[in-house]
């Protein structure tokens, strides 16, 4: 059975051109943030990256078909679509048979943008360990994935929500390089800080590019991908002093609610959103936006490293 994976004409010429692309996952769009907010995101992400000279890949699951490219007609559809799926690994063909619609996390979309050869990814922020993972085992599926797919994904950090030193301890145990992107310590997706020093640092487009070379002429000792965070702009952050005690209120509300699973992250964002009178939307909405931006300068500079081949010493 043929597997219906559909590229948009620009996508695919951009793949063979060898042009700078940046894949979008999509699960911000049907479960991160409420319509008509998660449309506008989505249609200015994908412009910014445009601005910078890259193009975008939004990534998504339409009535069974797997998009790499998104036209805008069908971006409104997914925006707008109530009951869409939250799409993991686990369970992208079990959505592609049922013919759904289903937005792709980090995880799943890491898995397609691999799939054709894209290797920049912008996103708000990654799942990750989850508090009480010690009882529960909620530990995301993305972090499995960076283990795996040769991406180079750039996040506001990993959602605060999380237990965040374990999440830095599974990516180090899974081999993923964690980058803060100019400052020392690990940002915490609304905020700057999160009282966490960074694994590692770099301060420029340039030096991560060359350390993403240097990681693919590696590849035959096999890895996977490379986390950069990029702190949200000063202008829009909400302090971590702040956002622990909405953090605290809305898990104290979720084990109420006795939320788990897949719920989880989709619910704990959506009473963030509550407790903040809507700030950390708009802080949402600024550091995706601001990842699209470094994620397309670090896709033209890759590709115009591509343009003149290197020799590596293996
Ligand atoms: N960041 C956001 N909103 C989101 C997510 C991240 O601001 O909706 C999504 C991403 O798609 C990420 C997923 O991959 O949450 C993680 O979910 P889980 O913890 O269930 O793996
Ligand atoms: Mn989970």
């Amino acid at each position: 059975m043929p597997i219906d994976v559909t590229l948009t004409p620009e996508i695919e010429a951009g793949l063979r051109d060898g042009k700078a692309l940046v894949a979008l996952e999509s699960t911000i769009i049907t479960h991160g943030m409420p319509w008509p907010d998660n449309h506008s995101m989505a249609t200015n992400v994908e412009a910014i990256i445009r601005h910078e000279g890259a193009l975008p890949a939004t990534i998504a699951l339409i009535d069974g078909v797997l998009h790499i490219g998104l036209e805008e007609a069908s971006r409104e559809q997914l925006a707008k679509t109530e009951n869409a799926m939250k799409l993991s690994r686990a369970d992208l063909a079990f959505a592609m048979a049922a013919k759904a619609t289903g937005g792709t996390t980090v995880a799943a979309t890491m898995m397609a943008a691999a799939s054709v050869g894209i290797g920049v990814f912008a996103t708000g922020g990654i799942g990750g360990v989850h508090r009480g993972a010690g009882q529960t085992f909620d530990i995301s599926a993305d972090l499995d994935e960076l283990a795996r797919s040769p991406l180079t994904v750039v996040c506001a950090g990993a959602k605060a929500i999380l237990d965040l030193p374990k999440t830095l301890e599974a990516l180090e145990t899974r081999g993923v390089p964690v980058v803060a992107f100019g400052q020392d310590e690990l940002p915490a997706f609304w905020s700057r800080q999160s009282g966490l020093e960074a694994p590692l640092r770099l301060d420029t487009v340039e030096t991560i590019g060359d350390f993403i070379t240097i990681r693919k002429e590696l590849a035959r000792m096999g890895h996977g991908g490379v986390l950069i965070c990029n702190p949200v702009p000063a202008s829009n952050e909400i302090p971590l002093e702040v956002m622990t005690l909405h953090i605290e209120t809305a898990l104290a509300q979720a084990a109420q609610a006795k939320v788990s699973g897949k719920d989880a992250t989709p619910y704990l964002l959506a009473k963030i959103v509550e407790l903040t009178s809507g700030e950390s939307l708009k802080t949402n909405i600024a550091l995706v936006e601001n990842n699209a931006r470094l994620a397309a300068k670090i896709a033209i500079d890759l590709a115009k490293r591509n343009e003149k081949p290197r020799i590596g010493f293996m």
